[in-house]
């Protein structure tokens, strides 16, 4: 069976997170992405957090996979010929370097659509046109710049960042509906495009939900659902809200049998309002089914504290997994706070290919996140990320080059 993307050249440019996990996610779905690095040295994430000395980072084969690498020195005249050649024959050219690194390097987006009018180049940068275009940005100072890291956190604490990698992975995700929607837009008009995806952004989309409620803090000075309400009076901007959920149906993070020795013995519990009645039941507290100061969505806002610790009192009497069991029986929303280790184990996860191991020829077999969106008629298989300069010859080969000048190139330091 073919791959949505086959056929579809990449040319990726990308290094450390968020351009990798883009073309990571195009080659899955079959486009052929050849990862350019500079000869010698390669990806920085290569040689970073490194478990086993002189191999490949998990950081780096964990991003890379599906990939041919080779190595260029761009900045070499020998190596701006190559690539030339590369900017013809690709579709796509995926890049996340600093700000003007690719104008400095002599291929300014009217350069490139000279050598090729259909190619479509996608960038990740820290920050859209504005007072910060020319900044270099990182995962975390986007997260800050794009409103997590305000809206994160408990009321009495600092800002705080996310584990999840919304400003590298989520922009990365970003950037790939831009490729995939420009090449889309190419079949009918011939011409590629230019797609920005500005990390700043994709974390500001991501916190969408926080812009609404500036705005209905604006306008009514209070956000009953927070943990704020009803003791403490707002200020001018949202506030970090804790584990209250971000929709309409309260929610918070409870403690479970074993919590005081298992730092992941917790459930996320969801007062959904259809099941109220069901959640009194479980716990007990079957008048606050009729209570008036239960019974209805609006009145238990000022109560929340009270509703939860109650309903704590209940899952500190079972594991995570036991209380899942019973309050699924009741379509009671709620999910168990699984560590990194009880991902990894998950049987499920692996069955989808969510979670796959790999064999790499110098590390061994690592366990991997696989493609999390599943197309039925283009199915992912994961294979390993490429070796500094392994694909190197068969690129150069197919792009024309022969054995001698391969050689050439390499006694020149240009590959
Ligand atoms: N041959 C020759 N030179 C090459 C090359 C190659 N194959 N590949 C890259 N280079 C050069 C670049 O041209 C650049 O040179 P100049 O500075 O002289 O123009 C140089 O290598 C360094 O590139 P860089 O500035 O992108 O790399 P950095 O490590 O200094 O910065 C980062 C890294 C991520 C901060 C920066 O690339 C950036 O801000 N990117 C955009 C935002 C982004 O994606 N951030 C997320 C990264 S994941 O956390």
């Amino acid at each position: 069976m073919g791959k949505a993307l086959d056929g579809v050249k990449i040319l990726d440019f990308t290094h450390v997170q968020s351009g990798p996990t883009c073309t990571q996610l195009l080659a899955w779905f079959g486009a052929d992405v050849i990862k350019v690095e500079k000869a010698g040295e390669g990806d920085a994430t290569r040689g970073q957090l490194r478990d086993i000395p002189d191999v490949d980072s998990l950081y780096f084969t964990m991003l890379n996979h599906n990939k041919r690498s080779i190595t260029l020195d761009t900045k070499n005249p020998k190596g701006k010929e190559v690539l030339i050649e590369l900017i013809k024959q690709c579709d796509v050219l995926v890049e996340n370097f600093a700000p003007g690194a690719l104008d400095r390097m002599g291929f300014s987006w009217e350069r490139i659509q000279q050598i090729n009018p259909r190619m479509i180049m996608a960038s990740v940068k820290g920050f859209g046109p504005g007072p910060y275009e020319d900044c270099k940005v990182y995962e975390n100072v986007a997260q800050c710049a794009g409103g997590a890291a305000s809206t994160t956190g408990f009321d009495d604490g600092p800002p705080l960042v996310t584990g999840a990698q919304i400003g590298d992975s989520g922009t990365g995700l970003h950037l790939a509906l831009g490729i995939v929607t420009a090449l889309f837009q190419r079949e009918k008009t011939g011409k590629g495009q230019k797609v920005l995806a500005a990390m700043q952004d994709a974390v500001l989309n991501l916190c969408r939900v926080k812009l609404r409620d500036q705005q209905r803090l604006d306008r009514t000075k209070v956000l009953q659902e927070y943990p704020q309400f009803p003791e403490t009076e707002f200020g001018e901007a949202v506030p970090r809200a804790g584990n209250a959920s971000g929709g309409g149906q309260p929610g918070w993070i409870l403690k479970c049998k074993g919590w005081q020795h298992d730092p992941n013995a917790y459930i996320y519990f969801i007062t959904q309002a259809p099941v109220w009645a069901s959640i009194c039941k479980v716990i007990g507290e079957e008048s606050w089914i009729t209570d008036p100061s239960y019974a209805t969505p609006k009145a238990r806002l000022p109560h929340l504290k009270t509703i939860f610790s109650r309903i704590e009192e209940w899952t500190k009497t079972k594991t995570k997994f036991e209380a899942m069991e019973i309050l699924n029986k009741y379509d009671i929303p709620c999910g168990p706070i699984l560590s990194m280790k009880e991902i990894a184990e998950e049987p499920a996860l692996r069955a989808t290919g969510t979670v796959v191991e790999v064999d790499h020829p110098k590390r061994g077999k690592y366990l991997s996140v696989g493609n999390p969106i599943k197309l039925s008629d283009s199915e992912t298989e994961v294979t390993r990320s490429p070796l500094l300069g392994e694909h190197t010859e068969e690129v150069l080969a197919q792009l024309g080059y022969s054995k001698d000048q391969v050689e050439e190139l390499r006694a020149a330091k240009v590959i």
